[in-house]
């Protein structure tokens, strides 16, 4: 019902937080491009193995002087996993507690999404690049709905099927990026992309020839491959980013990396401990291996290392702040992480979450600096900021549930909703 969206609309706003007059609008005309770093987590930035650097090309990156790097960002995703990281990326909305959304929602819902958004406020042509089969998560049809301009997926590029250019879930991320590059190339200008990589994916097989460095000693397949894995998706972003370079794309695009969610499950937990030197596993340190990478280079903008605490829920208006647009009509239940009123508390999909003082793990309450174990009735003010974002957070899930199960957006004003593109677009028809 309309009414259900006025209410839910209110929350929002009364949510909202200032723009940061400084960062507003430095990257603005800029184009986009998302580098999504499949099941890549946040400790395998600067991490050596074997005297050398695992990943050279990202910890570059990250510490770039042009780019600011979220040290505190967690991945929020529930069952849709890559899906769900989308999901939050581009429509600032929550996963639901099971399924994923992009499938059983992407093609009918009325969306408030960044690529028809910003056509319509900055006049930018939208792309994604994928190596996989276009149906897979239902992107073909979400990202329609969602406005993408172009879908480049499995069959725009050559040999595609090839078993040899293929593993896991689809092309190798190096000869994947080779053709995406070409292809972002010819985009008019100024454009919005995102780039899905996908070798570095359980059960994290590679072939040999792509082995680049040794064995790790967790005497665990997955922990050991991981790391093999994660070398390579390094030197596969690294070439992209030499192609970005001698193309002059490089510096005419605000380039952002993020990583989607965990690699590594609890179950392996003991390697991940002996991988990074860690000698007893709490429970807080489950959830801070939840932190994945976000960073963002603007050209021109001094950036660092920022411990700011947030999660994927953030990127979308932490984006739209950079480039300059106002959102103030869209339903999001994430907010700019530059904004000084932003709040710091981080939703997961479970109802637990992490702030920037304290951390719900079930019914259990933790001093998130030190991991210390409190109970927050005996400490009124832990008690009134748990309360506060407990309430903020079941608030947060339930009417982002909302929004996407009754379909809301629907009941928006017709200028609220950015003009969509056409959906009879066909994502087969062979480009440039
Ligand atoms: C498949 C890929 C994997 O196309 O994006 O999705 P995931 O298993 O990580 O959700
Ligand atoms: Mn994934």
């Amino acid at each position: 019902k309309p009414a259900d969206l006025d209410k839910i609309k209110k929350f929002v706003n009364e949510n909202r937080t200032l723009d940061n007059a400084v960062t507003f609008g430095k990257a603005k005309g800029k184009n986009v491009i998302i580098f999504h770093l499949e099941s890549f987590q946040q400790f395998m930035l600067d991490y050596r193995w074997d005297g050398q650097e695992v990943t050279p090309n990202l910890n570059a990156f990250y510490h770039d002087q042009n780019t600011t790097a979220f040290d505190n960002f967690y991945n929020e995703v529930g069952q849709g996993k890559t899906a769900d990281a989308e999901l939050m990326l581009e429509t600032s909305l929550f996963g639901t507690s099971s399924g994923s959304v992009m499938s059983n929602y992407g093609t009918s819902n009325t969306f408030q999404a960044m690529p028809a958004l910003l056509a319509q406020e900055g006049g930018y042509t939208s792309a994604a690049f994928h190596g996989d089969v276009p149906s897979f998560w239902n992107r073909d049809n979400t990202y329609k709905n969602w406005g993408y301009d172009y879908f480049f997926s499995k069959s725009y590029y050559k040999d595609a099927d090839n078993p040899e250019y293929n593993v896991g879930y689809g092309m190798k991320d190096k000869i994947f990026l080779k053709d995406s590059a070409a292809y972002m190339e010819k985009l008019p200008q100024p454009f919005y992309s995102k780039v899905i990589t996908v070798t570095n994916h359980y059960p994290y097989d590679l072939d040999k020839q792509n082995i680049s460095i040794n064995k790790t000693d967790t005497d665990d397949k997955t922990v050991d491959g991981y790391v093999q894995t994660a070398r390579y998706l390094d030197q596969a972003f690294g070439e992209f980013e030499q192609y970005l370079k001698d193309s002059g794309l490089w510096d005419k695009s605000m380039i952002v990396l993020y990583g989607d969610h965990y690699g590594i499950s609890e179950n392996h937990k003991s390697a991940i401990a002996k991988l990074i030197g860690k000698k007893n596993v709490s429970a807080t340190d489950l959830v801070n291996w939840q932190k994945v990478p976000f960073m963002i280079r603007v050209p021109g903008m001094q950036g660092g290392i920022n411990h700011t605490y947030g999660g994927e829920i953030d990127v979308m208006p932490t984006l739209l702040d950079l480039l300059g647009i106002k959102d103030d009509a869209m339903i999001q239940f994430g907010s700019d992480m530059f904004s000084a009123q932003y709040k710091q508390i981080v939703p997961f999909r479970n109802g637990d979450w992490v702030s920037s003082e304290y951390m719900k793990i079930g019914s259990n309450y933790y001093v998130t600096s030190t991991g210390t174990k409190i109970n927050p009735k005996m400490d009124p003010r832990a008690e009134s900021a748990v309360k506060a974002a407990n309430a903020y957070v079941e608030k947060s899930l339930a009417y982002s549930d909302k929004v996407i199960q009754g379909n809301l957006l629907r009941f928006a004003n017709a200028s609220e909703i950015p003009e969509k593109k056409d959906k009879s677009l066909s994502y087969k028809k062979s480009v440039g």
